[in-house]
């Protein structure tokens, strides 16, 4: 079967330079997992509180759940929007996903109607699958809405469907003899999985990654962490965030036949009580979590002599913090700067302290290729800011169904644009200084300022919205709205009970809401937020 493509692939000469090198081995994830259960067999894969799979049982499990999905009707190259929180669930749905050939797209569980009904329209997904309720949230009723809004075919619930017709239980779709197969297997070079960008210009892209490319970048981490079987990692944010998924993440431990641990919430006492439990070796964590880690730490409840690495990545980790983690931790900080669209960067874990404490690490592979430059696309001397660009054999060559958008976000020969400010130390590290992109960084969750405006623009009054950042102790950035509007203005309260109505994720209302006259603008007519930082907020 042919498999239309809607996405941009790597030129020939390239991807057989990156086979040639051997980082794309040709394997699939589903042949991958058969593998792992062969030479890992009884060895502890996943933990989800109580419950433990060996690579043996997952393989089984991955392969009723892959016989389950296919009689339901998913086929190779359907999309599926995955929204599960850090459950065994994710894991199994997304390996019987993929060794379908079916294209799970990664919804994170704070997304809502407005996000997953953008999702299901731009991947026009075959189904969706989600928890029945988590977090004091019930996903079948967002799932009714957005089969309402769009009249996507499957919806798969794990736990209970409630009475809605025609959602289907995943236990029931687990149940299933498993037959081998799948009848048509996707090839390694296939579309594997949709990632969801930060976004810069309204809402959410899509990033394709590969069976090929996503695997070398999680297997490459893993090396770079230097993981073994006697490997434990602990998943402390969303498993469907690349950083949690492959950096090294789940399939990097799992490559190597280690132990992977999910935590059910990311604060600081569920994961020690874990990290002692499980003899947890990795955990990757985001700034804000840093300081409630350390006084954590501080009180000295737990074990945590197991902990070899601690991951910080997703924001700008402050040189101080970052020095205060060695201090009062003892084991290694590695610096993670990261994105769905591909490009890693670790700190090793031999580097001398003042570069784990002041930079962002080195690019994980021989054939990431990094360009600084200034606003006219010029290389800039090493050492001076300018915007990364970068390509190589696990960044993506075009978003997902977005030709005009990668127009603008890639060079002519290939670079993806990051939007990302940085310095290249003469050591080849990477120092974050800011950023080119109208994106607000909200301790690791990413706020696209043209999508919130867009919402801001439909508030009743509302004449023109701007979304800043402003520093934040805790979160590094936080947004601040600047509104002008005709009559009153909205209130804080107002703002979040109008957000919560249209359906958008809680973390992208404005933390602070200040209205102004008039907007400064530049020569060019648009809003001149440098003008309104600089006049407002200092
Ligand atoms: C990770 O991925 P995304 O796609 O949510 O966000 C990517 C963007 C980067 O372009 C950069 O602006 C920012 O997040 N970022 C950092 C950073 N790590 C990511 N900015 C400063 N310092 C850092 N250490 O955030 C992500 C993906 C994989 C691994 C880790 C993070």
């Amino acid at each position: 079967m042919v498999v239309a493509q809607d996405w941009v692939n790597w030129p020939p000469e390239l991807a057989e330079r990156y086979r040639g090198a051997g980082h794309w081995q040709g394997l699939t994830f589903g042949e991958q997992l058969a593998r792992w259960a062969v030479s890992y067999a009884g060895r502890t894969a996943l933990v989800d509180g109580g419950r433990r799979w060996t690579y043996a049982e997952l393989d089984v499990a991955v392969q009723r759940l892959c016989t389950g999905l296919a009689r339901l009707g998913i086929r190779r190259g359907d999309r599926v929007i995955l929204q599960l929180p850090n459950r065994a669930e994710f894991v199994l749905s997304w390996f019987a996903l993929v060794r379908l050939g079916a294209v799970p797209v990664h919804a994170m569980p704070a997304h809502r109607r407005s996000e997953i009904t953008h999702l299901a329209r731009l991947a026009d997904v075959a189904g969706y699958l989600v928890a029945d309720q988590y977090g004091h949230f019930d996903y079948r009723e967002l799932a009714a809405q957005v089969q309402q809004d769009t009249g996507l075919r499957h919806v798969i619930v794990a736990g209970d469907p409630g009475e809605h017709t025609g959602f289907v239980a995943l236990a029931e779709l687990m149940a299933a003899d498993p037959e081998p197969g799948p009848a048509d297997p996707p090839a390694a070079d296939d579309l594997a999985l949709l990632l969801l960008s930060g976004g810069t210009t309204g809402m959410p892209k899509l990033v394709p990654r590969t069976h090929d490319d996503y695997s070398y970048n999680a297997r490459r981490a893993a090396e770079v962490c230097e993981l073994t079987e006697e490997s434990v990692y602990l998943a402390v944010l969303p498993i469907a965030f690349n950083y949690t998924m492959s950096c090294p993440g789940m399939l990097g431990v799992l490559q190597v036949g280690g132990k992977v641990v999910l935590a059910p919430a990311p604060g600081p006492q569920t994961a020690f009580e874990l990290i002692e439990r499980e003899g947890v070796t990795i955990a990757a964590i985001n700034p804000p979590l840093v300081p409630h880690w350390l006084a954590e730490a501080e009180r000295g409840e737990a074990d945590l002599s197991s902990l070899r690495v601690l991951q910080v990545g997703s924001a700008r980790l402050a040189d101080d913090l970052a020095a205060v983690v060695t201090k009062k931790l003892d084991c290694r900080l590695q610096q993670v700067f990261g994105m769905a669209e591909g490009l890693l960067c670790l700190t090793r874990l031999d580097d001398p302290d003042d570069l784990v404490h002041t930079t962002q690490g080195v690019p994980i592979s021989p054939d990431d290729e990094l360009r600084v430059v200034d606003p006219q696309d010029q290389e800039v001397p090493l050492g001076q800011t300018g915007e990364l660009l970068t390509r190589g054999p696990y960044t993506l060559r075009g978003y997902y169904r977005a030709a005009e958008h990668n127009q603008r976000a890639f060079t002519a020969d290939g670079f993806y644009r990051t939007g990302d400010l940085v310095r290249l130390t003469p050591t080849g590290h990477v120092i974050v200084v800011g950023r080119a992109k109208d994106q607000i960084n909200r301790g690791g969750q990413k706020i696209d300022a043209t999508e919130v405006e867009g919402h801001l623009l439909a508030l009743p009054g509302v004449v023109s919205a701007a979304l800043v950042a402003e520093p934040d102790p805790v979160l590094g950035e936080r947004s601040v709205a600047f509104l002008t509007c005709t009559g009153d203005a909205p209130d804080a309260k107002a703002l979040t009970v109008f957000f919560r109505d249209r359906g958008v994720a809680a973390y992208k209302v404005p933390d602070r809401l200040l209205v102004v006259d008039a907007m400064p603008l530049t020569a060019v007519g648009k809003v001149d937020k440098k003008t309104l930082k600089h006049q407002y907020l200092g």
